[in-house]
């Protein structure tokens, strides 16, 4: 057995539902309650009492189960739970993850012919929930908003379907989907999986060239958008970035012969909106035209079903591909335990379909369970900060799910002394308890650690003590919750992302790559396969290999640090490689970097992450200009400009930081560590400077740091 499991038998002795939270005033400072034990915060027993996973027991069962006979475990839910046309081979699970065995590979249900549209849509309708609201959309806009039961949401999807195909659209080809929040969004990517298209979703606040970029490397048959969209006050019209984006992207040899938009009304009409005879289509011109009934492409369980972009270490972002059947199975099991979803549930997730939480927790799990899902146009806090619980109040949401970032802006975090503190956070608190949010069953967070007062806050404020917190840890990469708690099954620590899903073996590991047990930290590295993990990067086998088998081999590397404490509770501590996490979403350092020295007057830039208040991390720049060029407040805000018109405007540096020269070591190695302690201000922390080759740029960079 592993040593996970040995924390987790010895967890297994704890006392479930021990004790009971009383609600305090004193909670909005986000402290400690005196009934916590050992920083355990237990789950009511009524919650418990009902949960799917009711106890430390019940998870060791499955869990050992699990990594025992992963084949069993998994093909006893793929087979009891899904749609197959036709069952997969004799083999369940195939896989090579030792590079020093050859090339990486990782099969699961292999031969087996399936469609995870039809898994989401007909099959939950044939199961009865045909009349059942599978999604409620809430415009930016308070007031506004529609539906769509599960046979009408069919209806829409098969037209769309309907029409991809009649444009040439075969199994296979990729589809760029460049859309808000709107029900157009599943709506397409379920269309896409019908017909076998490989549907590559760009978060709708990529710039143009970004965009490009993705549309030269997957070369799609189509591109799918609207026309603009409202995010609080401001209107974004998204159509001209997709104009920009084609047109450089026809620069690179790429044309693409349709881009399909969306009329979004309440952001824009159609009569403002630029348009190019020929290329462009409206939606609502020929979509509805077309039959509600479309015949499913049956697909082989390892046939690619998307791809998504995501950031690394280097410029080039990189396209991850996760393909159909092992991610119908996996997206659809963690949702429903981790979640502990019950037919009844209203589901929201505020994350975008742009990222892959709205891929895996907006559209694909929740879909696959039947559950009805809350999809929301605009920010967060528009008309101000009570609008997430004027739209939990109004779908009577149970099961709420968000980002760290969104928390800590909503209790307004502060370092200022603590009477402000209190203060604000009062302040801050009516905007919650305005709303009754007694819907509220289960809580959720992702992206970033959440830090523990943001926990107690979103626990005791949000949740009104009631809720358990499920602090999911897993990736772009992994296709679906890694690390997280089952709530109701065990007691948890504010904080801490708590045990392993079923089928998952995390270890941690020092520098040479060996396991350490007990008390520990090191990098996070997962042993074996599951279901969700992604296959390969897109047209480049070799980069998915070197990025994440080789560092430590035998493993996945996952990139972040960890460390488990006397409980056997993870904790995850962050990236250890050059992504840095703003506001949950991952942006490289080289990405940064590059888009700010294509700056003509910029010579050479390094970035990294410092701490921030709601973000997380902040992005620091340091620059150096090119040779006779002053540096000036306008200067400034052009290097800003040009990295939110690269990448996006979430990309955008909180601080630039003029260097007149880099630390750099003998061999021309630009020096993060001490670039990091500037940035944070630990000046007395800067350590070794003495193997710089110009020890003299230290002093200064730091002269220069407030200017
Ligand atoms: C799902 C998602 C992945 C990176 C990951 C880690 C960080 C995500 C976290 C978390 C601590 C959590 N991360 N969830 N860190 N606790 N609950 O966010 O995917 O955009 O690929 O980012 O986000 O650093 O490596 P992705």
């Amino acid at each position: 057995t592993t040593n996970h499991l040995r924390h987790v038998e010895s967890m297994a002795s704890l006392p479930s539902g021990a004790g009971k939270i009383s609600h305090l005033n004193a909670v909005i400072l986000g402290e400690a309650l005196a009934s916590e034990e050992n920083d355990f915060v237990f789950p009511s027993d009524d919650f418990s009492r009902q949960a799917l996973i009711p106890s430390p027991h019940k998870y060791l069962e499955m869990y050992k189960r699990s990594i025992e006979d992963p084949a069993g475990f998994w093909s006893g839910i793929a087979s009891s739970e899904f749609y197959w046309k036709q069952k997969w081979g004799d083999q369940v699970c195939s896989e090579n993850l030792d590079v020093r065995k050859g090339d990486i590979k990782i099969e699961w249900f292999k031969g087996g012919i399936t469609n995870i549209c039809y898994n989401c849509l007909d099959r939950n309708i044939d199961a009865g929930l045909a009349d059942k609201i599978a999604l409620y959309w809430e415009s930016n806009e308070p007031g506004f908003d529609a539906h769509l039961t599960y046979s009408q949401l069919l209806h829409r999807v098969c037209q769309l379907a309907n029409y991809l195909k009649s444009i040439g659209v075969r199994k296979g080809d990729a589809v760029i989907v460049y859309l808000p929040m709107l029900m157009e969004l599943p709506i397409t990517m379920l269309a896409c999986a019908r017909i076998g298209a490989v549907h590559s979703v760009v978060f709708a606040g990529f710039s143009s060239e970004s965009l490009a970029q993705r549309i030269v490397d997957c070369k799609p048959k189509v591109v799918i958008t609207c026309n603009a969209v409202k995010r609080g006050p401001k209107t974004i019209h998204l159509k001209d970035i997709v104009d920009a984006a084609l047109v450089e992207s026809a620069k690179n040899g790429i044309s693409i012969d349709v881009c399909l938009t969306y009329e979004n009304q309440s952001a824009l009409k159609k009569e403002s909106t630029k348009w190019q005879e020929g290329r462009d289509v409206w939606w609502e011109d020929v979509v509805p035209k077309y039959p509600t009934t479309c015949d499913v492409e049956w697909v082989d369980a390892e046939d690619p079903l998307f791809l998504l972009y995501t950031s690394g270490s280097t410029g080039k972002p990189k396209g991850v591909l996760h393909t159909t059947g092992g991610y119908m199975v996996y997206t659809a099991t963690t949702f429903k335990y981790a979640f502990d979803y019950k037919e009844s549930d209203v589901y929201w997730c505020t994350a975008d379909c742009g990222w892959i939480t709205g891929h895996s927790y907006v559209t694909y799990g929740p879909m696959l369970n039947g559950a009805t899902v809350v999809v929301y146009e605009g920010a967060p806090n528009y008309p101000d900060s009570g609008r997430c619980w004027d739209i939990v109040d109004k779908y009577k949401v149970t099961i709420f799910y968000t980002a760290p970032t969104l928390v800590r802006s909503l209790m307004r975090d502060g370092d200022e002394a603590s009477y402000f503190v209190l203060i604000s956070r009062l302040l801050s608190l009516q905007y919650v308890t305005r709303y009754s949010r007694k819907s509220l069953r289960v809580l959720g967070s992702v992206g970033e650690p959440i830090n523990p007062s943001a926990w107690r806050w979103f626990f005791n404020v949000v949740g009104g003590s009631r809720c358990p917190i499920s602090d999911t840890w897993w990736q772009t990469e992994t296709g679906g919750f890694m690390i997280t708690p089952l709530p109701g099954a065990w007691p948890q620590k504010p904080g801490s992302a708590t045990f392993p899903f079923f089928g998952v073996q995390p270890v941690i590991v020092d520098e040479k790559g060996t396991e350490i047990d007990g008390e520990c930290s090191g990098y996070l590295c997962v042993k074996g396969s599951w279901p969700g993990a992604f296959r390969t990067l897109y047209g480049d086998h070799e980069r998915y290999e070197t990025t994440y088998f080789r560092p430590f081999p035998g493993y996945y590397f996952t990139g972040d640090g960890c460390s488990r404490d006397k409980d056997g509770y993870h904790w995850l501590t962050g990236r250890v490689d050059d992504v840095i996490n703003v506001s949950g979403h991952r942006i490289g350092t080289a990405e940064v970097e590059s888009a700010l020295v294509s700056h003509p007057q910029c010579a050479e830039a390094a970035v990294v992450g410092v701490e921030h208040e709601v973000k997380g991390q902040g992005i620091y720049a340091f620059v150096t200009l090119v040779e006779g060029v002053p540096y000036s407040e306008e200067l400034r805000k052009s290097l800003i400009l040009t990295v939110r018109n690269q990448i996006g405007a979430f990309a955008a540096p909180d601080k630039i930081h003029w260097a007149p020269g880099l630390p750099k070591t003998r061999s021309g190695k630009i020096m993060r560590r001490i670039l990091r302690k500037i940035a944070s201000r630990q000046l007395d922390e800067l350590g070794d400077v003495s193997t710089l080759a110009e020890p003299g740029v230290v002093d200064q960079l730091i002269a220069l740091a407030d200017s």
